[in-house]
């Protein structure tokens, strides 16, 4: 740790802690509220964010309600006490190993948990069941970046801190939708960016994100064709003579790297040779240049050789470790990095250590006391699910993941789940498609109740701590597991009683491993104690007897045998799924600003569902038109893998033959727009991770008969073939459709809303087919449904408004000349609407900050500041045009 601690700036009754989203990893002050809840701040002194949050931190503390939460144990659907629940897991483990051996078992853990929690997963599995059946979701997010980051420096460290992004005079963004997924992150690039104009930015992306906002370039490549690009530039840099003679000595592979390189011309990327020659010109005009990467690096096909060719290019100009240059992969859940310290792959060991070396595994081995660590590495998430559906795997417990939904080939990893003999799931919440799949529920402690620490992307080790006492019965997941460690027979392996004595067991494996040649040492944070452990402010790794590193590898010392870093010879391949006649459209899948994956936690915010509230497809303009798909109405996109309906979003923002549609809906929110059951399950030959960005699919018009709108204060009960709810600030809403026309609406509302006897308002107009009707209680408005053959156009968020109110024409659709309607939602934490923006900006407003001053658009967290820009950009085109 370095130099004295910064001056507590905490209020009194702020508890210091992390926030539970993104790896960026910011801190938090939080406070109770006294009435269950929290109130919560950016933590001034945390080095991530420095006091900024976004807005799905920023909306953490209404997720926190106990609606939705699992509060007490339950097996096939009973609540029973936690002795009951865990002596039937501690049997069904014990047994089924006896009957059919050790791999007859499996955890399916998640890089959501604290390192605590992971470490003691990993222990029970690979030290004491004596089986490697132990993956996480962390490889299909980060597995490529390992296998990465391993062939090339010998282990998985990232050399670099966020800083070195706004040190840098180019940073290149590749796969990376930063201001969305990464949002503090990027508000730091921006404002690096505007303080230093000459600081450029490359987004290498086929999509035009809110990312290319910032761009000085776009690279709207084709997709998976990564490799090449960066092919190309190794080859460009031998020709200019820009490689670093002195640092390749600590390099070996060149010749190799460049031999492969050279056989490229770039032609699959689909750029011009202008754009390719002035993306290499820049690299090498800028020495202090950082590479982002992210999921559109990582999940795909080739993600490892995609990880090595953008390693290649850092490490023959040497421009690594030094202030504002490196490699970085930006990781994506609170605990990526911690998960991958705490070896929770299935073929890694704790602190860096490696499953299938001899010396690492007799050196955990004798550390635990186990009797015996497996030689081979376990399968990998998608070979562990094909487990399960073979029969081979008995008994499975996945914690604090949602694979039925998360999953490539999510329908068969679904039945497979439901199809196993015994499932324990370990969640915050019963309602999930994994969850609703459970033999046995074990409630988890939440974010706000837990204790532990996580790692960001930048080495910080930063605490959670606990704010709220745990909901009803919940317990932490390290203490769920070591109590089933004990009643299995481990008494003392897993006698833990705190966080902090786990983390220290932690940190004295990590100083043998390091003995061992290893990066990861916390020996320095050993014997903190449980008050040291209670303080221990964000540390960044390694933390040895003689202080820290903040970067790695500026003079070499990598961590192979030789101590050389090695370049990859990688050739460019295509994503492996073809396109053809029958699937002509390339599947690309990723975030949305506000929601958080499977949205168990997010929805329950209703201002993080007004940004954008229903599951779509992306699709280009001319391909829309082709299909005869108008904006607005369902279209199907399907393949041999599965099927699903989604909105269509017409917009030149994803290029023609290629479509995008984003990865959050469920059974439980959208049961057809579960976008992961067109998604085959094809991995990377090295990491496993899943091809998550690029199947093939066909797209068709999905001809609905009939198209709804409905809002109700009780959770609605939809049975229709395309429907999708989400909370609002008084209730719910919901878009419907279906292929027959009922006939009788006003049945179909009280069914709907399961309103018999409720008094109701209908509206028809025969003529246009359309349908309205509105339910009162005591004179306020508690459901409304809006049918018509057409999507239906009304003020959506005008009607959600008067949900729970005294409404006089509620059926109208549209606000009264009183009431301005804000349009949809661009600014979630101040609730401001695109209209309210397009008059600002019609009335003269040509900036954000301006935006901001008229409006208050973007003075909170300021995550829809590149929106802001977009809708400013869009007025500036309109403008020049006309
Ligand atoms: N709001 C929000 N933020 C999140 C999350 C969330 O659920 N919601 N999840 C977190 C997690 S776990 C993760 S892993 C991160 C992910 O963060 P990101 O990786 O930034 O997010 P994605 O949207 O999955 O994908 C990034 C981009 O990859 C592009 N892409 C697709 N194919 C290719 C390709 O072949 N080459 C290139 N160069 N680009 C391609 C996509 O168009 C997309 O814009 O986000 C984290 N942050
Ligand atoms: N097509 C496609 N598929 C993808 C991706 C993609 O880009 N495209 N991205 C992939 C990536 S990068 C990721 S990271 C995964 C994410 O996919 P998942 O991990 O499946 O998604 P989450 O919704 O984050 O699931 C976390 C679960 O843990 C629960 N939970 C929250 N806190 C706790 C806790 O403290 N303890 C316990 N026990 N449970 C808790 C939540 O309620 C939730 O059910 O999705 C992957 N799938
Ligand atoms: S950027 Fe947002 S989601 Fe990520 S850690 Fe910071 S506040 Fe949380
Ligand atoms: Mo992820």
């Amino acid at each position: 740790m370095d130099g004295a601690p910064p001056p507590d700036t905490a209020g009194p009754g702020e508890v210091r802690t992390t926030c539970a989203y993104c790896g960026v990893g910011c801190g938090i002050l939080a406070r109770p509220d006294g009435a269950g809840g929290i109130t919560l701040r950016g933590d001034p002194e945390h080095p991530a964010n420095h006091g900024r949050l976004c807005s799905k931190g920023f909306a953490l503390g209404e997720t926190l309600s106990q609606e939705d939460r699992l509060l007490a144990p339950r097996v096939d659907g009973q609540e029973v006490g936690w002795d009951t629940a865990l002596g039937l897991v501690a049997d069904r483990f014990s047994r089924t190993i006896a009957e059919h051996g050790p791999d007859s078992v499996a955890f399916y853990v998640s890089g959501q948990l604290l390192t605590e929690d992971y470490y003691v997963a990993n222990k029970l599995m690979k030290g004491f069941i004596g089986s490697a059946n132990i993956d996480t979701n962390s490889r299909l997010c980060m597995a490529s970046t390992v296998a990465g980051h391993r062939r090339a420096f010998g282990t998985d460290t990232v050399p670099g801190t966020y800083e070195d992004l706004e040190l840098a005079d180019l940073v290149v963004l590749v796969g990376s939708n930063l201001a969305w997924c990464h949002p503090v992150l990027y508000q730091r690039l921006a404002a690096a960016k505007a303080a230093r104009p000459g600081m450029k930015v490359v987004v290498v992306d086929p999509r035009r994100t809110a990312t290319c906002d910032l761009a000085d370039m776009h690279l709207a490549l084709q997709p998976g064709s990564d490799v090449a690009l960066f092919n190309r530039l190794l080859a460009a840099i031998d020709a200019n003579g820009a490689t670093d003679p002195a640092y390749l000595s600590h390099v070996e592979g060149y010749d190799a790297a460049l031999g492969a390189a050279r056989e490229e011309d770039g032609a699959t990327t689909g750029l011009s040779t202008e754009e390719l020659a002035a993306f290499c010109k820049l690299w090498l005009a800028n020495e202090r240049v950082v590479t982002v990467f992210s999921q559109g690096v990582n999940q795909s096909s080739s993600g490892s050789d995609k990880v090595n060719a953008i390693l290649n290019c850092h490490l023959a100009t040497g421009r690594i470790g030094r202030p504002g240059m490196g490699p970085f992969s930006v990781t994506g859940q609170p605990n990526a990095m911690g998960g991958r310290e705490v070896g929770g792959l299935a073929n890694t060991l704790a602190c860096h250590l490696e499953l299938e070396n001899a010396a690492h595994r007799d050196l955990v081995r004798s550390f635990w006391d186990a009797p015996a660590i497996p030689e081979a590495a376990g399968p990998k998430a998608v070979d562990l699910f094909q487990r399960v559906r073979e029969g081979r795997i008995k008994a499975l417990w996945i914690i604090c993941t949602n694979p039925a939904v998360s999953m490539p080939d999510a329908d068969a990893v679904r039945d497979a789940i439901g199809a196993c003999d015994f499932v324990v799931v370990s969640d915050v919440t019963d309602d999930t498609d994994t969850a609703r799949l459970a033999h046995v529920l074990l409630p988890a402690t939440g974010w706000g109740e837990k204790d532990g620490t996580v790692t960001n992307s930048e080495r910080m080790i930063s605490r959670q701590r606990a704010v709220l006492p745990p909901a009803g019965q919940a317990r932490a997941d390290w203490d769920i597991l070591a109590e089933v460690g004990r009643r299995m027979g481990w008494t003392e392996a897993f006698d833990y009683r705190s966080a902090a004595e786990i983390f220290d067991e932690y940190a004295a494996l990590s100083g043998l491993a390091a003995a061992m040649g290893r990066d990861f040492d916390i020996l320095g944070l050993a014997g903190l104690g449980p008050s040291g452990y209670a303080a221990l402010p964000p540390t960044r790794w390694p933390v040895t007897a003689q202080g820290t590193t903040e970067r790695f590898f500026a003079k070499g010392g990598f961590f192979t045998p030789d101590g050389r870093a090695r370049m990859v010879p990688v050739t460019a391949r295509p994503p492996a799924a073809r396109t053809g006649p029958r699937h002509p459209f390339r599947l690309n899948t990723g975030r949305i600003r506000d929601q958080w994956h499977t949205m168990t936690r997010t929805a329950k915010a209703p201002r993080l569902n007004q940004h954008l509230g229903e599951p779509f497809l992306e699709i280009h303009p001319a391909d829309a038109a082709a299909l005869g798909v108008a904006p607005a109405t369902l279209v199907r996109v399907a393949n041999p893998t599965g099927s699903c309906i989604l909105r269509a979003l017409v917009t030149d923002r994803v290029q023609q033959g290629q479509v995008f549609a984003p990865i959050h809906w469920t059974g439980v929110t959208a049961p057809s727009g579960r976008i992961d059951a067109v998604v085959p399950g094809v991995t990377d030959p090295l990491s496993g991770q899943p091809e998550s960005k690029a199947a093939a699919v066909a797209v068709t018009q999905w001809k609905a008969a009939w198209f709804g709108f409905a809002v109700s204060t009780e959770r609605l009960r939809p049975d229709c073939p395309y429907w999708a709810q989400s909370r609002v600030e008084n209730g719910w809403r919901a878009e419907l459709a279906g292929q027959e026309t009922p006939s009788d609406w006003e049945a179909e509302a009280r069914r709907l809303f399961a309103r018999p006897q409720t008094p109701c308002q209908v509206i028809t107009d025969r003529a246009a087919g359309t349908t309205r009707l509105a339910f009162f209680e005591d004179g306020r408005l508690v459901a409304a449904l809006f049918t018509a053959p057409d999507p239906v156009a009304l003020s959506r968020d005008h009607l959600v408004s008067l949900l729970g109110t005294q409404a006089v024409a509620p059926l109208s659709g549209r606000p009264g000349a009183d009431m301005p309607d804000p349009g949809p939602i661009v600014c979630a934490c101040l609730n401001v609407g695109a209209n309210t923006l397009g008059a600002a900006i019609a009335g003269g407003v040509d900036s954000v900050a301006g935006l901001g001053t008229c409006t208050s658009a973007g003075t909170n967290c300021g995550s829809c500041r590149p929106e802001l820009a977009a809708l400013l950009n869009a007025a500036r085109r309109m403008e020049a045009a006309e």
